[in-house]
């Protein structure tokens, strides 16, 4: 079983996220989604609309989606590709070259983001209504 693991903050689950999700599970069998936590979130700077509980929520409806774990801290990569037995990394192309260091010990792929969607554009975009 070839082993896919992705991380984000998935907030307000859009087209953009669910491409980026399908696709990284079509590069093998077991899609493991590492979820930004809320504390985590605060560390990247960002604030999620909606909570991790109700992000995993959704994700785990997602039928592309095979698994979902916390996501902590930056660093914690490298422990969960061994833990759990990771095949590949994929993660999107805005971070092309972050994680390079991490192909002595499994594939790393980027993927292209999908143009005109974002988390950020939608509450910009609410706020006008
Ligand atoms: N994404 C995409 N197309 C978009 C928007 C997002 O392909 N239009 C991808 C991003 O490239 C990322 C994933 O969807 O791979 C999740 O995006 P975010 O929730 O914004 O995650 P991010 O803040 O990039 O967190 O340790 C890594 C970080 O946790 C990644």
């Amino acid at each position: 079983m070839k082993k896919v693991i992705t991380y984000g903050t998935f907030d307000l689950l859009h087209k953009g996220h669910v491409r980026l999700l399908q696709r990284a599970k079509n590069i093998g069998d077991y899609l493991i989604v590492a979820l930004s936590t809320d504390e985590f979130n605060t560390i990247k700077g960002k604030k999620a609309y909606t909570s991790w509980e109700d992000r995993k929520f959704v994700l785990e409806a997602l039928t592309c989606v095979d698994e979902v774990i916390q996501e902590n801290d930056w660093a914690q990569k490298k422990t969960d590709i061994l833990e759990y037995g990771i095949d590949t990394l994929v993660m999107g192309n805005d971070w092309e070259g972050e994680f390079d260091e991490l192909d002595t010990i499994c594939e790393v792929i980027y993927l292209n983001r999908t143009d005109g969607i974002s988390t950020t554009k939608i509450k910009e975009e609410l706020k006008q209504l």
